[in-house]
């Protein structure tokens, strides 16, 4: 079944990967290497071609820098099709940046240790595959060592992000609480992204205006997390974030376990594991709401709003069974409506929900493969399945875009896959789902 979609989706990330060790996200749109993007690539590789997906991970954690930290985007080759490029970023102002690749100083979710373990349980030589995995695990553990030093300020287990683009989630509504709060400059520049992708699909001018704004200040200071902390007008703690991080501690704990002789570093995961997820439960779930929320660190204040980053707790374990079946019904009374795939990036309830824009509504593919992998993690085998079945059939109606209308009326006589096509992450993570 399926095959003719595997051979595509196998095909496109083939054409996507480059000389340098690394898949761009999507040609001429992404020209660079993403950190998460790499991740969900490189779970789509190790199904039948394992030494990319190697070569994927191992590139990428060779562009960490000094003190643990790896950046959001690495910036391969000097190509001037994407804005804010390196000059822009210039991450060799910080001290303990990596002297081999610029990039940007920034991250995005913390992926890499869970998908050392998707690869191991994917791979039919373990053995082979576990010497892969001491070879570059402790660089996996030195970055998660670095978020519970600089990037937890409370000492509460839970980490912040101090830009949008850190948490993946790029123009989500949820920071429009945010940029009402921040007097940004305006700029004048040249964006390259509209000229790929029509323009009403992707963040406005003014929010361009603020991501600029916030780069700028932790330009100023060097990229210095401290500082970073004091000043920067953006600074949440995120459940998609946090529970990547919880997600990957847990694999990082079963893979020392595995190699053996490494008590010390799982005694400090498994330390950190118990107060990132009692914190996360204590601190980020929202009885009303019925799911987890973002936390606006530098305002003080939850911000009380509903989005497919709520439910990614479902996929790193953290709810007890009854919560979790309190998130399963939120997420069917406010997203499940058979009339819509599932599952919308956005509450479409909200009147801040726009079905065509990028995070403000559409569809992905890496948070519905999480939402999978979570649903049947807890049990909620059909709901589970008519995820999966949504995610195929958005491939197979429209193509593998980057984001999807999530209004089955919208798929019919246009397309309604958006932004860039023959994109990396729902190739792979299709892969996945079907093998
Ligand atoms: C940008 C590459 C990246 C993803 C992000 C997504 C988008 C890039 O593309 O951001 O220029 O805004 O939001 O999650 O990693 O695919």
């Amino acid at each position: 079944m399926h095959e003719n979609l595997i051979k595509k989706a196998k095909h496109i990330l083939t054409e996507n990967y480059q000389p340098g060790g690394f898949t761009l996200p999507c040609k001429n749109l992404y020209p660079f290497q993403w950190l998460w993007d790499s991740g969900f690539i490189a779970i789509g590789f190790a199904h039948f071609d394992m030494p990319k997906a190697k070569q994927e991970i191992s590139t990428l954690l060779d562009a960490q820098w000094e003190n643990g930290f790896i950046p959001h985007i690495i910036f391969h080759t000097d190509t001037d099709t994407y804005f804010p490029g390196a000059d822009f970023h210039r991450s060799d102002l910080h001290p303990l940046s990596s002297k081999k690749y610029k990039s940007t100083g920034m991250t995005q979710p913390p992926v890499t240790g869970f998908v050392l373990e998707e690869m191991y349980n994917i791979s039919p030589d373990k053995e082979d595959l576990l010497t892969f995995i001491e070879s570059e695990i402790d660089k996996v553990y030195a970055n998660h060592r670095y978020f519970y030093q600089h990037r937890d300020i409370n000492k509460e287990g839970l980490v912040y992000i101090y830009h949008n683009w850190e948490s993946g989630t790029d123009n989500s509504p949820i920071w429009d609480d945010i940029w009402a709060t921040v007097d940004s400059p305006r700029y004048d520049f040249k964006r390259r992204d509209t000229s790929h992708v029509d323009a009403s699909q992707r963040p406005s001018k003014r929010e361009y205006d603020h991501y600029l704004h916030i780069i700028e200040i932790a330009k100023q200071h060097n990229y210095s997390d401290e500082k970073i902390a004091e000043l920067s007008p953006f600074l949440v703690q995120d459940p998609l974030f946090n529970a990547m991080l919880i997600k990957s501690n847990e694999s990082l704990i079963k893979l020392y376990k595995r190699i053996g002789n490494n008590e010390d570093k799982v005694r400090q995961l498994e330390q950190w594991q118990q107060l990132s997820i009692t914190s996360f439960n204590s601190k980020l779930y929202d009885e009303e709401l019925g799911c987890y929320i973002h936390y606006d660190l530098r305002n003080n204040k939850p911000l009380r709003y509903i989005s497919s980053s709520s439910f990614a707790p479902l996929f790193a374990n953290i709810p007890d069974k009854e919560r979790a079946a309190e998130m399963v019904n939120t997420m069917m009374t406010k997203f499940g409506n058979p009339e819509q795939y599932l599952c919308a990036s956005f509450d479409p309830t909200s009147e801040r929900y726009n079905p065509k824009q990028y995070w403000r509504g559409p569809v992905w593919i890496n948070l519905n493969w999480m939402l999978y992998k979570g649903l049947t993690q807890y049990g909620y085998k059909n709901i589970a399945e008519r995820v999966k079945q949504d995610t195929i059939a958005l491939i197979e109606i429209n193509g593998f875009y980057e984001y999807f209308d999530a209004r089955k009326e919208a798929h019919g006589e246009v397309r309604a896959g958006y932004g860039g096509n023959d994109f990396s992450w729902s190739a792979a993570l299709l892969i996945d789902m079907l093998s």
